[in-house]
């Protein structure tokens, strides 16, 4: 933390010729997941109200950081239980109204300002009760569970959500936020089952790929509870018959991973490590689809050295971090209480501004590689 002043400009300078291989950078739009926490309460917030519990996107803001900030990616939130409300159950039958607010985003977002959307349904790889998110819900093809949506019905439902945007070449397909608690073989089988629906709804898109632990990449080849073997044990056996897969990974800074705290005592160029050189082994490539620091000097530092990280090792593709979104309000969804969000006009939980006026343009903003950010990627997607 200290002489963090030299440390940034020398990073910047390396950064200049390291550019060029990130082919996404942005941001998560968090929100139309929200309004469902309330403990013992299953059916709280289901369906939930549009503009009240949750929101997708406040096009305004997306304007602001395409047309200003220069960003390509933004990784856009939803809900399971409210795209496949409880009493049809997870499948191809979906909540029209949900879904139609979910694609205007989308729409927006790519066919409107032509940056890229990566969907992501916000679920930790369960179904059925998300009141006490991240940690309730059944998961989703727990055979001993009754009351669990199958893997089968997990392929159901992605068949049909490729299959309605399998025309639009920037959109990307995010599997599921966070698999926690889990057999990593289930995070596998469920994985795959995705990969093959996608794919048989004849979208070609990347699609990005969760592990086990929260996804988390410095724990990628750890086990992480009884029967949560390592990700790095099972993950490189996807098999994408386009070859448009990526890993997606989630690193915070912070003491624990969680991104609840303010400090950054957690190097990432360090903990990605193993995560990197096993990418490297299988010929696979990552992106970083949730990471953050707080509002302070050795969060700053650290935020850019991972940035910088990411830009000089040919795996990773892309990163986008946690959260702007319209409904934060004056919360902070990452890195302690007072830093707010990443939303452009909103302001902290302390009247201050928040983290895109403080940690966006000191740790982010510089390594946006905004002229070299191309819609030609080395996958699928078209110029
Ligand atoms: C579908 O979503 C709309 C908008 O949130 C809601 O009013 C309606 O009750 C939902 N339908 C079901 C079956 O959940
Ligand atoms: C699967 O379901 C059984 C029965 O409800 C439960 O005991 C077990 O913890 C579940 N497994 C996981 C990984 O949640
Ligand atoms: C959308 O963003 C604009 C620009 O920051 C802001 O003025 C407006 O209040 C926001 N709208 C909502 C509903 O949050
Ligand atoms: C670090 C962080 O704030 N993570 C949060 C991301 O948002 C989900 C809900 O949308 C929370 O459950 C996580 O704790």
């Amino acid at each position: 933390m200290l002489c963090g002043f030299a440390k940034i400009v020398s990073l910047l300078a390396v950064s200049q010729a390291a550019l060029g291989k990130i082919i996404y950078a942005g941001i998560n739009e968090s929100g139309g997941e929200f309004g469902v926490w309330s403990p013992g309460n299953p059916g709280f917030g289901l369906p939930g109200r549009l503009g009240v519990d949750y929101a997708f996107i406040n096009k305004s803001t997306v304007d602001i950081f395409v047309d200003q900030e220069k960003i390509n990616l933004f990784r856009v939130t939803f809900l399971m239980e409210r795209m496949c409300p409880l009493q049809y159950g997870l499948g191809a039958r979906f909540n029209e109204t949900y879904f139609n607010a979910f694609a205007d985003a989308v729409n927006y977002i790519t066919l409107k300002k032509g940056a890229y959307a990566m969907l992501d349904p916000h679920n930790y790889m369960r179904y059925n009760d998300p009141s006490q998110q991240p940690f309730s819900g059944s998961v989703i093809g727990n055979s001993s569970d009754p009351t669990a949506a199958t893997t089968k019905q997990f392929g159901q439902f992605w068949h049909e959500l490729a299959r309605r945007f399998a025309q639009n070449p920037k959109v990307l397909f995010g599997i599921n936020n966070e698999p926690h608690d889990m057999p990593t073989e289930l995070v596998l089988k469920n994985n795959q089952e995705a990969i093959n629906a996608i794919r048989s709804a004849g979208a070609r898109q990347l699609i990005v790929a969760p592990g086990n632990a929260w996804t988390g990449g410095h724990s990628w080849t750890e086990w992480s509870c009884t029967d949560c073997k390592p990700s790095s044990d099972f993950m490189y056996q996807l098999v994408d018959p386009l070859h448009n897969l990526a890993i997606d990974v989630h690193e915070y800074l912070d003491i624990d991973f969680s991104g609840g705290h303010d400090a950054c005592e957690q190097p990432a160029p360090q903990n990605l490590e193993k995560l990197t050189a096993w990418l490297k082994e299988h010929k696979l490539k990552a992106i970083i689809s949730e990471f953050g620091g707080g509002n302070n000097e050795g969060c700053i530092n650290m935020l850019s050295e991972m940035l910088e990280y990411l830009a000089a090792n040919d795996e990773y593709i892309g990163w986008t971090v946690w959260a702007a979104g319209p409904i934060w309000g004056t919360a902070s969804p990452c890195c302690g209480p007072t830093v707010g969000s990443l939303e452009p006009g909103a302001i902290t939980s302390e009247g201050k501004p928040n983290g895109f006026s403080t940690v966006w343009p000191a740790a982010i903003k510089p390594h946006i590689p905004a002229s070299k950010l191309s819609a030609c990627s080395l996958f699928f997607s078209p110029c």
